[in-house]
C-alpha cells in the first residue's frame, strides 16, 4: 500500500523582500502537481492553504526580523496542519512561500518524527539570525532557528526547542553564504555540500553522505526543497536566483536516491515565484522533482 500524500498550501511572502512568492502555491499547483502524482499511484489529499496575513495590512515592525509577529502566527498554524496530517500517516508535502515556512512545517513533522534528520537543499544555508542578518528576512534564518537557534518565538514554535540536531543535518547546494552566517554554521558543526563539493565529489557521492548523515539514527528525513538550489536555467523564478546551481539531471538524480533510500517522511518546496518566472517554468521543475523523489523515474 502506497502512502497518502498531502499537500499543504503556505501563500507566504513576509518572510522575504519580493513580492509574488505567495503565489508559489498556486503555481506548482497549476504546473499540475496533483494529478502527476496521483498517476504515480499515490492517493492525494489537497488540505487547501494555511491563513496567511496581506503584507500591506501589516507593519514591518523590526528591521531585523521583518513581520515576526506574523511570521510566527502562520508558523504555528502550520506545524499543526502538519501534526495533524503527520498523526494521520500521511507524507506532507508543503509548498511555500518563501523558506521561512519551514519553522512550522518542521515543527509540525517532529511531533511525531522526534529525532528527524534534514536535507536542507539551497543555494543559501539560511542559517542567520538577527545579529548576522544582512536583509532582516526571516527566510534567511529558519534552519538556524530549527536548531534552537535564534530569536526565542521562531525557536520555540509549537512549544519546544530545539527540533532538530546538528549531527543530523546537512546543506546540499550551497553557493551563497553570507560571512557571519559562516562562522555561526562552524560553531554549530553543521556540515555543508557546497557547489565545490558537488563539482568534486559528484552528486553520488554527496547524496550518499547526505542520506547517511540525516538518515542513520534517525526516524525519517525531512527534505527542504528550496527552488534556488536548481541553477537559474531551469528555475529562474525565484527571488534569489544564484548562478553555478546544481544542474536539472543532478537535482533529479539526487531526488532519485532520496526516493531509492526510502526514508524521506516529508518534504517543503519553497521559493517558487511565478512573477519573476518564464510562463510557469520553475515550477514545472518543481513538479517534475517532487515526482523524482516519489519514485517516478525508479519505481
Ligand atoms: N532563501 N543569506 C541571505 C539573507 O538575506 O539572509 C539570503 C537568504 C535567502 C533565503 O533563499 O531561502
Ligand atoms: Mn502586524
Ligand atoms: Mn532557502
Ligand atoms: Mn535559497
Amino acid at each position: 500500500m502506497k502512502k497518502t500524500i498531502s499537500v499543504i498550501g503556505v501563500p507566504m511572502d513576509l518572510g522575504q523582500g519580493r513580492r509574488g512568492v505567495d503565489m508559489g502555491p498556486y503555481s506548482i499547483r497549476y504546473a499540475g502537481l496533483k494529478e502527476r502524482i496521483q498517476r504515480l499511484g499515490y492517493n492525494v489529499h489537497d488540505q487547501g492553504n494555511v491563513n496567511v496575513p496581506q503584507a500591506e495590512s501589516h507593519d514591518i515592525h523590526d528591521q531585523k526580523l521583518k513581520y515576526l509577529p506574523e511570521v510566527t502566527r502562520v508558523s504555528e498554524d502550520l506545524a499543526e496542519k502538519v501534526a495533524t496530517v503527520i498523526a494521520q500517516d500521511h507524507f506532507p508535502i508543503i509548498l511555500g512561500g518563501d523558506h521561512s515556512i519551514a519553522i512550522g512545517s518542521i515543527a509540525g513533522i517532529t511531533q511525531k518524527h522526534k529525532k528527524l534528520g534534514v536535507i536542507w537543499f539551497d543555494a543559501h544555508a539560511d542559517f542567520n539570525t538577527e545579529d548576522t542578518t544582512p536583509s532582516g528576512n526571516i527566510h534567511g534564518m529558519p534552519l538556524a532557528c530549527c536548531l534552537g537557534v535564534g530569536h526565542e518565538t521562531l525557536v520555540n514554535v509549537a512549544g519546544f526547542a530545539p527540533k532538530i540536531a546538528p549531527e543530523n543535518v546537512v546543506i546540499v547546494g550551497a553557493r551563497s553564504i553570507d560571512p557571519e552566517e559562516r562562522n555561526l554554521l562552524k560553531k554549530h558543526g553543521i556540515k555543508v555540500f557546497d557547489m565545490h563539493e558537488i563539482d568534486k565529489l559528484g552528486i553520488h557521492r554527496v547524496m550518499e553522505e547526505s542520506i547517511r548523515i540525516a538518515g542513520e539514527g534517525t526516524d525519517g528525513i525531512h527534505l527542504s526543497l528550496d527552488l534556488d538550489s536548481i541553477d537559474p536555467d531551469m528555475a529562474p523564478g525565484v527571488g534569489t536566483p544564484v548562478l553555478g546551481g546544481v544542474t536539472y539531471r543532478e537535482g533529479h538524480f539526487a531526488m532519485e536516491l532520496l526516493y531509492q533510500s526510502g526514508k524521506v517522511v516529508s518534504c517543503d518546496v519553497v521559493e517558487v515565484n511565478p512573477i519573476l518566472d518564464e510562463h510557469n517554468k520553475t515550477a514545472r521543475t518543481a513538479v517534475d522533482l517532487v515526482c523524482s523523489l516519489l519514485g517516478e523515474a525508479v519505481m
